[in-house]
């Protein structure tokens, strides 16, 4: 890391390159936001000088708004909203030819739990992974562009609500379903619920080069409705462990029907010997995927009985157990997963269930934890000194305990309803127990009124001591499920898009750009640069587009201004058309120009002082 220079050399640097008036931040803030917590005041905690950064990214789902939300702590500023299901004009997300046909025309995502990318069980800050409860997909961010590199409909999916979590070096990202449905969703009445109802996980590859994901088979489970799940890592790294629901297969008033039994299932899978199954062509092929059904395709497949109604489980660092957190049972239950492993391999069965050996819960538990009066325990978070810290939504607190031990060590009210928490690093196998942010549902009148409904909250809770100490509190929009929170040495984000001769559609001199006429399509090859737009070099005006009513107009635009943060925007007046190039970016639009008439072209995002003069015009004439 280059040293921090103060804003006032830049900003003189930049107002000697004549147009640059922003400081250049390549050679920007940097340091540490000092995590020695001890003697500090809960203000000076949060507070992260002019000069220095937060010590962590906040990776947050943003819920039914679709987007990721970047946040950075110890300050919980907002960083960022990153677009990932949802369109966004700000970014031109959704409007451009490539990140159009990746949202396949959705106009909204339901995200909720973000996966980063693993090496080894510690995140390695390639890559954050999304999932779409909604509509079935699986989206990939980019962590060195903070962009949506890919996204993938899966097919026989009833929304992917469990996932998406990773396997310890991302050979797998999964995505079992919430909902259960026939497969296909052809049509079936739901007293066929159970024979004809699936509920399906996916397991995805992505690769990394070509940031292309790619589903490599699918596992049909029987209608229990799964929920989040967790992989296994180091001793358990082959496992995979998912919570149900309902395995009372209740079709109508669920909150009640699906809470009848006192005790749903987790069930293990190996994803490791699934995958040679896979590759033995022990699978039937659903819809063009690889199925595998455990009626049919025996072992690697285990249930076990746990308290009513699990929200959640979640591994220890060290692999060794899984904790589920029974909702409507107020308390956490442990489990080993050597012991899970004794009673597989002594084919310690008490029955079956849709070809699925049930394993005895006496012989698997470690033991139950029931902190007195703790209720709705949801999702587990770790330490690095043994702990666990658990988020309970109806008590409105986080009750920390010692995994060893079941000992119950210390409690804080969080305000109100948690959902998740994000421990830093706190999925990985060595979380460093720094910070814990409590995801609220509810914030009541913690911040100014805006009307009927209130923000959600994101508490930020010093863990570094024997005793929680909450420490701050912000609001946030509609609606983080979960978040992962990553130290910043592990992310590597790129200054500009590397200029590229070759790259399709990519103009690089003001000389080479075109307008060229095929049929009735026409063809743009311009430039976006401080403090204009070049679309044809040679025409009398650069800046002018000229097509005909009817024409599809297909336009190219290449972002030549090779300095980080110099983005450009391009919007055409009444035609809901907006996108923008960063830095060394090629972005497309297309579309028909239906209307004849005179419509300004503008650069829509704040560029250089000449900013308002980048504009052009757009005419089209009539038929
Ligand atoms: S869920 Cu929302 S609080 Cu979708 Cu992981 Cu538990
Ligand atoms: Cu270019 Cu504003």
């Amino acid at each position: 890391m280059k040293k921090w220079v103060p804003a006032a050399s830049g900003l003189l640097a930049g107002f000697m390159a004549a147009t640059v008036f922003f400081a250049d931040f390549s050679t920007g803030p940097k340091g540490t936001a000092s995590n020695d917590t001890a003697n500090k005041s809960n203000a000076e905690k949060v507070y992260v000088p002019y000069g220095e950064l937060d010590e962590y990214y906040m990776l947050s789902s943003g819920g039914h708004s679709g987007q990721l939300f970047v946040y950075g702590l110890p300050s919980m500023r907002k960083i960022r909203t990153v677009p990932v299901f949802t369109p966004d004009p700000a970014t031109g997300y959704g409007f451009d030819t490539k990140s159009k046909e990746m949202l396949g025309g959705y106009t909204w995502g339901d995200f909720h739990h973000p996966a980063i990318s693993e090496t080894d069980g510690e995140y390695d800050g390639k890559f954050v992974f999304a999932n779409d409860v909604a509509n079935n997909r699986i989206a990939a961010v980019d962590l060195s562009t903070f962009h949506t590199a890919d996204i993938m409909e899966m097919p026989n999916m009833g929304g992917p609500h469990a996932g998406t979590f990773v396997t310890q070096n991302t050979e797998y990202i999964v995505m079992p379903t919430r909902f259960s449905v026939p497969i296909g969703k052809e049509y079936a009445p739901l007293d066929e619920f159970e024979e004809k109802y699936k509920g399906v996980v996916s397991m995805v590859t992505f690769d990394q080069e070509k940031k292309d994901f790619d589903l490599a088979y699918q596992i049909m489970l029987p209608p229990w409705s799964y929920d989040l799940s967790d992989a296994g890592k180091k001793v358990s790294g082959d496992w995979i462990v998912m919570t149900t629901y309902n395995t009372e297969f209740a079709t109508t008033n669920n909150e009640i029907n699906a809470s009848q039994n006192d005790r749903d299932y987790i069930v293990l899978l190996n994803w490791k010997e699934l995958e040679k199954k896979v590759a033995a062509g022990e699978y039937e092929e659903v819809n063009g995927a690889k199925m595998i059904d455990p009626r049919k395709h025996k072992g690697s497949i285990y249930a076990l009985p746990v308290a009513k109604s699990p929200h959640g489980v979640d591994v220890t660092p060290d692999g060794t157990r899984f904790i589920a957190s029974g909702k409507l049972a107020p308390l956490m239950t442990v489990f080993s997963f050597e012991k899970a492993f004794e009673a597989i391999k002594a084919g310690d069965f008490e029955t079956e269930k849709f070809g699925i050996p049930v394993l005895p819960y006496d012989k698997v538990v470690e033991r139950e934890v029931d902190p007195p009066g703790a209720l709705g325990p949801l999702h587990t978070q770790f330490d690095d000194r043994g702990n666990a810290y658990n988020t309970m939504f109806i008590s409105s607190e986080i009750v920390k305990w010692k995994v060893e031990t079941g000992e119950i060590l210390d409690r804080t009210p969080v305000h109100y309803s948690p959902g998740h928490s994000t421990a830093t690093e706190g999925d990985t196998a060595s979380p460093d127990g720094k910070w814990i942010v409590s995801l609220n549902k509810i914030a009541k009148d913690n911040f100014l009124s805006v009307g009927p409904s209130h923000p959600e909250s994101m508490e930020l809770i010093d863990i570094s001591g024997d005793k929680m100490s909450l420490t701050y509190t912000a609001p946030v929009d509609p609606e983080p499920h979960y978040a992962q929170t990553i130290h910043r040495d592990k992310i590597k984000t790129i200054k500009i898009y590397e200029k590229d001769e070759n790259r399709e559609h990519s103009v690089w001199k003001q000389e080479d750009t075109r307008i060229e006429r095929k049929g009735n399509e026409v063809h743009v090859y311009g430039i976006a640069m401080r403090s204009k737009f070049v679309f044809d070099a040679k025409a009398e005006r650069p800046d002018e587009i000229k097509v005909k009513q009817g024409d599809k107009v297909i336009i190219h635009l290449t972002n030549i201004d090779l300095d980080q943060d110099i983005t450009h925007g391009f919007g055409i007046m009444d035609h809901d058309l907006n996108y923008e190039v960063q830095p060394g970016q090629t972005s497309t639009i297309e579309f028909t120009a239906e209307k004849a008439g005179t419509f300004p072209i503008y650069c829509t995002n704040f560029c250089s002082a000449l900013h308002q003069e980048m504009s052009g015009y757009m005419l089209v004439e009539p038929k």
